[in-house]
């Protein structure tokens, strides 16, 4: 058996709501307040895992994390029962409530950096959570997420899941968001490109002004150093300043590869020619063979379509054929400029042969397009079957999780129905049932 990319996808949770929490996200400002669905967010998430799946595609799910995340209330002072203590972060700063009930570590793609075994010293495929600390309600994902790795990726000969990095400005982490590992062959060594939007400990380098850069180039230094990568075999690559400023909080929402592929955006990189050329170069170094690099002009798509449509954002997968598939979100089909980008990339030469576009409306007014819901894990053999297997995505486990999210979901949420203490004990009753889908014990919510 060969090395095979395995898609973990984010099961979105009960408690999935829009608080414009993220500055710098637009779509997450501009949904602030508005009604959420969170069972057809879950709905609209699994039909995505199933499409892949039934291309061919190994698919498996990362678990919601348990909210509200009442110990964080309880750290910053507030005391009481836990219906007190709802009420109490309300009447504070209902700002706090939504931090407490936030279902974001469904954008799996922020979960954890990962280097497949083929690119390390050691020869592990080596996982760092990602700390997310620029934004509260996401730093609150990281301890969690690393125990949910720790029991999935459990065999430590295989892998290695690190501590996230310093939970400190200094060593700001947002995971996959901001990595690409591009490859030929993909069992073999491959390219890490790993992309920071400001230096900490540099003020002299160029830097965002309107909104923050999330990665720091201090974070993806330690990132190559604790995976062990070659020094060969990586590149820290700076993203556009000013992209950051139009919006593109994470690399993912201006440029995506996947093996021989690169398509991008002409603000994707600081000095983005030259940029792109050692890329190229580099490439052909380590891996052999062209790299398929398609970049599109401001011309053919203004930065603030590439925002609001999230054509980067989409998926690239090879299917068993050998061919590639695009997955844009339907947006994309929306925007006359960005479909008729993706009919460029159909045109051009290279493996992707077939586009679909896909309705996630419900995530994607947080700011969460197909890639974002997405972690990559390539796996060997090996690997392949020592990982907590009840978490692939079989059709048994699809229409189970289906009945699942229908039987413990609303169908809508608002800013008020987050004080229902209600909304505890549903969403509390519906980690413990799927805790008995996938077996995971550290899902229970006693
Ligand atoms: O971190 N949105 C997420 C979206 C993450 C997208 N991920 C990638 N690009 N890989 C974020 O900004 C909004 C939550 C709210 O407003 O309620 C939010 O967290």
């Amino acid at each position: 058996m060969a090395t095979l990319e395995f898609n973990f996808d984010g099961l979105v949770g009960p408690t999935h709501n829009y608080a414009g929490l993220s500055h710098g996200n637009v779509a997450s400002k501009k949904h602030q307040h508005s009604v959420s669905s969170p069972r057809y967010a879950a709905l609209q998430g699994l039909e995505k895992m199933k499409f892949v799946r039934d291309l061919g595609i190994e698919q498996c799910v990362l678990p919601p994390l348990h909210r509200p995340k009442l110990e964080f209330l309880r750290a910053i002072g507030f005391s009481g029962t836990d219906s007190q203590l709802i009420d109490k972060a309300f009447a504070a700063d209902p700002v706090l409530l939504a931090i407490c009930y936030s279902a974001s570590n469904m954008w799996t793609a922020n979960a954890a950096t990962i280097s497949p075994s083929a690119d390390t010293a050691d020869g592990r495929l080596h996982l760092t959570p990602a700390n997310l600390v620029t934004n509260l309600h996401r730093a609150l994902e990281a301890t969690d997420t690393t125990r949910i790795l720790r029991a999935i990726f459990a065999d430590v000969q295989q892998f290695q899941v690190h501590d996230p990095l310093p939970a400190t400005a200094a060593m700001s982490d947002e995971g996959a968001a901001n990595h690409t590992r591009l490859s030929g062959d993909i069992s073999k060594a491959g390219l890490e490109t790993l992309v920071y939007g400001v230096s900490h400990l540099d003020p002299s380098k160029p830097r965002p002004e309107k909104f923050p850069a999330r990665q720091t180039l201090e974070s993806v230094t330690a990132l190559a150093r604790r995976h062990q990568l070659h020094e060969d075999q990586f590149m820290l690559l700076q993203q556009n300043p000013g992209a950051i400023d139009a919006g593109v909080f994470h690399n993912d929402v201006i440029s995506v590869g996947h093996e021989n592929v690169l398509l991008c955006h002409q603000w994707a990189f600081a000095n983005q020619s030259s940029t792109l050329k050692q890329i190229e170069e580099r490439f052909q170094a380590i891996c052999g063979g062209e790299l398929f690099v398609i970049e599109f002009g401001s011309d053919e798509l203004p930065i603030e379509d590439a925002v609001t449509s999230y054509l980067f954002n989409s998926q690239i997968v090879t299917r068993p054929d050998g061919g590639m598939s695009l997955i844009c979100p339907a947006d994309c089909e929306q925007s006359a400029a960005a479909k008729a980008c993706t009919d460029k990339i159909i045109q051009s030469r290279n493996p992707i042969s077939e586009v679909h576009f896909l309705d996630l409306r419900q995530s994607m007014n947080n700011g969460g397009g197909p890639a974002c819901l997405r972690l990559r894990v390539q796996l060997n053999d090996q690997q392949q079957s020592s990982f907590h297997q009840n978490v692939r995505l079989t059709d048994a486990l699809y229409s189970q999780l289906t009945d699942w999210v229908m039987k413990y979901y609303r169908e809508e949420l608002s800013a008020d129905d987050l004080r229902d203490p209600k909304l505890i004990t549903e969403t509390h009753e519906a980690c413990d049932a799927l805790n008995k889908i996938l077996e995971l014990p550290i899902l229970q919510s006693a």
